[in-house]
């Protein structure tokens, strides 16, 4: 249930990369001046999951794995609200994989937020989609989800952010949300955010990260080119961050609620009070005789 209450102080192991995802959403919808009637987080199953507990704005416990039906049936029932769903790799990427893809096409104009710690840390470090080779035994190769966004041709917003760099995330929150505002669609930020107790990746990262906006050539409105500097930059080993595909104006089209609502009202505000709709109801008790 959608529900408005006290934000409890933060379960999470001193360290874990899903504080700095917590403190760069508050950061964004604090500059955007969001208030937080207006802002729901939806949370999916797992240590990232929980984040909408620490946040006093409208929040939601989704279904492991089901967390963008639910936050995209938010937007379609108040496409007025700020929609921001938030979860794991675990719960995006495996459970949730087939929803995750959906949600490209669909277009809806709301934030998902991966916060990648290639594992499964609530459940005490198993090998999730993104665990490297040889990680708890896995033999699996590692997922890419930021590769497989890329791959899709509808214009959303995609990037990848790390923890260790927060101004940059929060920058990156901000201009997603924009997208997200502007009704331009659906708009996906992966996080890499270590864990701490079951993957302490974060000297690994900081190692391998690299910043495509910072390379010759890099244009975000281009996804071959974008392609071409991502998987190059795979090659040499390293793990790309920054925004990966940014639409230009005219690339634009409208975002899922912006096509089926176009007066800008959801059902959840829907006037249904009997004397304004009492002709329809009569119509409808007529029938059902
Ligand atoms: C239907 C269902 N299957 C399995 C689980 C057990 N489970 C809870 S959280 C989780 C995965 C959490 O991993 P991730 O989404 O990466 O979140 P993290 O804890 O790493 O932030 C699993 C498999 C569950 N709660 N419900
Ligand atoms: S187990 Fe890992 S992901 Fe969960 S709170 Fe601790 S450090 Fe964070
Ligand atoms: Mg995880």
């Amino acid at each position: 249930m959608v529900q408005s209450f006290r934000a409890v102080q933060p379960i999470w192991c001193p360290g874990c990369g899903d504080f700095g995802v917590l403190a760069a959403v508050k950061k964004a919808a604090a500059e955007l001046k969001i208030p937080p009637h207006e802002l729901v987080v939806v949370g999916g199953i797992g240590c990232s999951g929980a984040i909408h507990n620490f946040y006093e704005v409208n929040g939601m416990h989704a279904l492991h794995g089901r967390l963008l039906a639910q936050a995209i049936g938010l937007k379609l029932a108040n496409p007025r609200l700020t929609v921001v769903a938030a979860g794991g790799d675990g719960d995006g990427y495996a459970i949730g994989m087939g929803h995750f893809m959906h949600a490209f096409k669909k277009n809806a104009a709301i934030l998902y937020l991966v916060m990648n710690n290639e594992t499964y840390g609530l459940t005490k470090g198993q090998a999730s989609p993104t665990s490297q080779i040889g990680f708890e035994g896995t033999i699996e190769h590692p997922f890419d989800a930021v590769l497989t966004a890329l791959s899709v041709p509808v214009p959303n917003f995609v990037a990848r952010t790390f923890s260790g760099d927060p101004r940059t995330m929060t920058q990156t929150i901000i201009e997603a949300l924009r997208f997200n505002q502007a009704h331009r669609g659906f708009a996906f930020i992966e996080d890499l955010s270590p864990c701490v107790t079951y993957n302490d990746t974060y000297k690994l990262w900081r190692e391998k990260v690299l910043d495509l906006s910072k390379l010759p050539g890099y244009d975000p409105t281009d996804r071959q080119k974008m392609f071409e500097l991502y998987l190059a930059a795979r090659e040499q080993g390293r793990i790309p961050i920054g925004v990966m595909h940014r639409p230009k104006p005219d690339q634009t089209e409208a975002s899922l609620e912006a096509q089926l609502l176009p007066d800008g009202i959801g059902p959840a505000q829907a006037e249904l009070s009997i004397d304004t709709n009492r002709g329809a109801y009569e119509k409808l008790l007529a029938n059902m005789g």
